[in-house]
C-alpha cells in the first residue's frame, strides 16, 4: 500500500484529575495524534512525548519537528507491505523514538485494518482481557493519598501503582501497605534517586512491594545493578530501556528483574515485541506503561498487552480515570476482575470521534508526498 499523506494534529486534553509526579504536576495532556493514509484506509497513532523534556529528551515540540521535517518524508511514498519494516525505513534518524513510534504504530494500525484483522491478532496477541492496574499520583499527605487509593481500589483496581520522590516515599507507602495489606502495591521513583538513598529502598523492602520502578538515573544501569543486589524487592527498569539491546545489558548486569515496556519509549511495536521476547525467553515479567494516552494509544497499548509475557498489570487504566471527553472511542471501561477488554475490531478497533479531535486541535499539518533531495 502506497503511503500517502501523513496528518499530523496537536491536541491538548484536560485531565480529570492532576497527576503529580517526580517531574511535577500535570493538569492537561498535550500531544500528536499522526494518521496515515494510504488506499481508503486510515492509521492512527499517538506521539507520547510531553510537553517539556522531563521523562526523556522528547518534547511535543521535537517530535513534531522530527516528524515533520524528517520522519514523513522517508515514508511518504512508501509501499507498505509489513509494518515490521517501518523501523528501518526510518533507522537513519538517530533517537526521537516517541516520533518514530507514533508513526511505525500508524502503519500497524493501517495494515491490520488493509487486512481486516485486529491489531492484537497481527501482533500474535492471545488474550481477550489483560490485567490492570491504576498509577496515582503524588498527594499532599499519607493519609490524601490512602483516601486516593480507596476510590480507586473501590473502583475495582486490583493493583496499585504509587508516585515517589525524596520526601513523599516511605511514610507514604507504609501508610498505604498498612490501609490495604493485601493489595499489589508497586512505587515508581521515576530517577528522583541516587545511590547514597539506598537505605530508603532497603527500609521499603518491609512493605513487601510487587516491585520499585527506576528508582536511579535514566541513563544509569550501572548503579542499578548494585542496588538491586541489596534488595530483597524486585527493581523494574523504564526511563533506562530505550532498546532491546538495553534491555539485554540491564538483565545480564542484574540491574532490574522486571521491564516496563512502553512502544513509545523503545520507538515501536516491533522493538517492544522483541523486549517481550527476549524477557520470556529468560522468564522476566514485563508489563505494559503508560504516558497519559488518548483511547488511540491505550488501543495499541492493550493490544501489545494481550502477548502472553506480559504477566504483570499494565498502567493501562479505564478511559474514565484520564478525561471526560477522549478524542477516540468507545471508551475502555474496567471489568470486574481488574482487567480491560482487548478491542477485536480492524486495527486498533477504536475511531476518532471526528467533532472531539477538532475540538482538542490546536495545531494541524497534512503532509502530502512532495519531491525533496534527502
Ligand atoms: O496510566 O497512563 C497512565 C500513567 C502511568 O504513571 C504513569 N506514567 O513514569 O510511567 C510513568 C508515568 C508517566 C506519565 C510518565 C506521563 C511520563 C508522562
Amino acid at each position: 500500500m502506497k503511503i500517502e499523506s501523513i496528518e499530523l494534529r496537536r491536541i491538548t486534553l484536560p485531565l480529570v484529575s492532576p497527576f503529580t509526579t517526580s517531574f511535577g504536576t500535570q493538569t492537561e495532556r498535550p500531544c500528536i495524534i499522526v494518521s496515515v493514509h494510504a488506499e481508503g484506509v486510515t492509521g492512527y497513532g499517538e506521539c507520547v512525548a510531553m510537553e517539556g523534556p522531563w521523562y526523556s529528551y522528547e518534547t511535543v515540540g521535537t517530535a513534531w519537528h522530527m516528524l515533520q521535517d524528517y520522519l514523513i518524508p522517508r515514508l511518504l511514498g512508501y509501499d507498505l507491505d509489513d509494518p515490521m519494516d517501518v523501523w528501518d525505513v526510518l533507522a537513519s534518524i538517530r533517537g526521537h523514538n516517541m516520533a518514530k513510534a507514533a508513526l511505525e504504530m500508524a502503519c500497524w494500525d493501517l495494515v491490520a485494518k488493509a487486512r481486516g484483522m485486529s491489531l492484537r491478532d497481527l501482533l500474535g496477541g492471545g488474550r481477550d482481557r489483560v490485567a490492570v492496574g491504576v498509577s496515582v499520583g503524588i498527594q499532599a499527605s499519607p493519609s490524601a493519598l490512602v483516601d486516593t487509593v480507596q476510590r480507586y481500589v473501590d473502583d475495582g483496581y486490583a493493583r496499585i501503582k504509587l508516585k515517589i520522590a525524596p520526601g513523599h516515599d516511605e511514610a507514604y507507602v507504609t501508610a498505604v501497605r498498612a490501609a490495604f495489606p493485601d493489595t499489589l502495591i508497586q512505587a515508581d521513583a521515576n530517577s528522583a534517586y541516587t545511590l547514597a538513598d539506598a537505605p530508603i529502598f532497603q527500609r521499603m523492602d518491609a512493605l513487601n512491594l510487587l516491585l520499585i520502578e527506576q528508582p536511579l538515573a535514566d541513563d544509569d544501569i550501572v548503579d542499578h545493578a548494585t542496588l538491586q543486589h541489596e534488595l530483597r524487592t524486585p527493581l523494574c527498569l523504564d526511563e533506562s530501556i530505550h532498546s532491546p539491546d538495553d534491555a539485554r545489558h540491564a538483565l545480564d548486569l542484574g540491574s532490574c528483574r522486571v521491564i516496563n515496556i512502553k512502544p513509545g519509549r523503545v520507538g515501536e511495536h516491533r522493538r517492544s515485541r522483541e523486549i517481550h521476547d527476549l524477557c520470556r525467553a529468560r522468564d522476566i515479567p514485563v508489563w505494559c506503561g503508560g504516558m497519559l494516552e488518548t483511547n488511540i494509544g491505550r488501543a495499541h497499548n492493550a493490544a501489545l498487552a494481550s502477548l502472553p509475557g506480559f504477566t504483570l498489570p499494565g498502567d493501562i487504566s479505564a478511559s474514565a480515570r484520564y478525561y471526560a471527553h477522549d478524542v477516540a472511542g468507545p471508551d475502555f471501561a474496567l471489568n470486574d476482575d481488574s482487567t480491560l477488554s482487548v478491542p477485536t475490531g480492524p486495527g486498533i478497533g477504536v475511531e476518532p470521534d471526528s467533532a472531539a479531535l477538532a475540538a482538542a486541535t490546536t495545531r494541524q499539518e497534512m503532509v502530502a508526498r512532495r519531491a525533496v533531495a534527502l
